[in-house]
């Protein structure tokens, strides 16, 4: 199956700029292409991933993905699909984002061999570039009433648009084009939000080239879910890549969430799995779906390949504890992660103290008489283990690492108390 043809069968193509002449060309080259993002905060989220995974299965292929990092633009501020004007960061941001974006990148391509990734920041040409310049090299050749018929222009005339933000798909056409002259880039990809200002940068090519130049785009759908909700999205917020910010558990439990609707489209899309292996787990949606195999590749791959082996470890092992309840085992740094949206009671005392008192000033029980009751009837485990004596006395030993003590009430209510 040629690269396209796989594309094709994931479901990772949109729209194409010139479907013939893609394939004629990656039939018979090695390209460049590139993707870009623009360090709007300082991690990319799950919704930033698509585009990106896709230039990493051209690399796959033996073709050179260009990494862009917006430095200028993100000065500026696309208004694709953005209903109002954006607020502008400060340079301090965009560069202290730039920097993180960056890292992050550096992990999901490889930049050795002959066609190892290449990463740009466009401020260091958009940056620098002097207003005569702009307005009479690159301005003169995108009319307005061209770049008024834009979707994302023409949706905001209503509301308004200010000439930075419209000036924007001009800087990213001038990025292509930079592209195009220095690094030979003949494709640029991205979200279906980015068709615009990819046509825009095609007619810059088109203008100011004579050689015929022949530049593609190509852009990838919208990730949907099949309940209308947002992809991507969970109560607590985004899903970051950054493990400071979604900790890799986190990570794990949200893919591992994914609808069975939702599943196998979510194994093309994101995974390296092959054909075989994502038709095979096909069949068991259909037929076994309670195993949740399909759920749990997801999650394995997608975890690994953002945050490592030892983290997607990590996070089956909590995954596993908070199943069986076995929690005696994990680390402290691993009870951050699992009981992060657990109910918790700061402890700051070094005293010993009854574990009914404990239960009812940590609002785990709601009186001494239930608490007792509780105790009683076997409810209550102290880090894992089961508890019956209403005399016990909650101590140094208790707690794990010195900083947690794992409560549980019944079957499944956990609560966390810290030192
Ligand atoms: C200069 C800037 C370029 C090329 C691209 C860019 C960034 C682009 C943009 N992209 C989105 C972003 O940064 O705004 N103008 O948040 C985002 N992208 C990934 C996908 C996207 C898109 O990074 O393309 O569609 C989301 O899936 O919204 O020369």
């Amino acid at each position: 199956m040629s690269l396209l043809e796989d594309l094709q069968w994931r479901g990772i193509i949109y729209q194409q700029t010139d479907e013939e002449g893609i394939k004629e060309v990656l039939d018979k080259e090695k390209i460049s292409l590139y993707c870009g993002v623009d360090p709007t905060a300082d991690s990319m989220h799950i919704g930033h991933l698509l585009p990106f995974l896709t230039l990493r299965r051209f690399q796959q292929e033996g073709h050179r993905p260009i990494v862009l990092v917006g430095g200028a633009t993100g000065l500026i501020g696309d208004p694709s699909g953005k209903k109002e004007e954006r607020k502008l960061q400060t340079l301090d941001t965009v560069n202290y984002n730039v920097s993180c974006i960056k890292n992050q990148l550096e992990h999901i391509f490889n930049f050795e061999g002959e066609n190892g990734a290449i990463m740009v920041n466009n401020y260091d040409w958009d940056g620098t570039m002097d207003l005569v310049t702009f307005l009479r090299d690159y301005g003169k050749y995108i009319g307005v009433n061209y770049m008024l018929a834009k979707d994302t222009v023409a949706s905001r005339l209503e509301t308004g648009i200010s000439f930075t933000e419209f000036t924007y798909t001009i800087l990213q056409a001038i990025d292509f084009y930079h592209l195009y002259q220095n690094h030979n880039c003949k494709m640029q990809i991205g979200g279906s939000d980015q068709w615009g200002n990819i046509t825009t940068g095609l007619e810059l090519i088109r203008k100011m080239t004579s050689d015929g130049a022949k530049a593609f785009g190509l852009t990838i759908p919208l990730v949907t879910k099949a309940d209308g909700t947002k992809f991507g999205k969970t109560e607590s917020g985004a899903i970051w890549l950054d493990p400071a910010k979604t900790s890799p558990y986190e990570f794990y439990q949200f893919w591992i969430n994914t609808a069975d609707a939702d599943v196998i489209k979510y194994l093309k899309y994101f995974t390296f799995l092959s054909r075989e292996e994502i038709e095979a787990l096909e069949k068991s949606v259909e037929e076994e779906p309670h195993l949740r195999k399909a759920q749990k590749a997801l999650a394995e791959e997608m975890t690994r390949l953002i945050h490592g082996d030892d983290s997607l470890k990590q996070a089956i092992k909590i995954t596993d504890a908070l199943f069986s309840g076995e929690v005696k085992e994990l680390s402290a740094d691993e009870i951050k992660q699992g009981f992060k949206d657990v109910p918790s009671f700061d402890y700051n005392n070094n005293k010993e103290i009854g574990l009914v008192d404990l239960l009812v000033e940590a609002k785990i029980s709601p009186s001494k008489r239930q608490a007792r009751e509780d105790i009683q009837n076997g409810a209550i485990y102290i880090n894992g283990d089961r508890n019956t004596d209403v005399q016990y006395m909650i101590s140094e030993q208790d707690r794990i690492e010195g900083q947690f003590t794992i409560i549980r009430r019944g079957k499944k209510k956990y609560f966390l108390i810290r030192y």
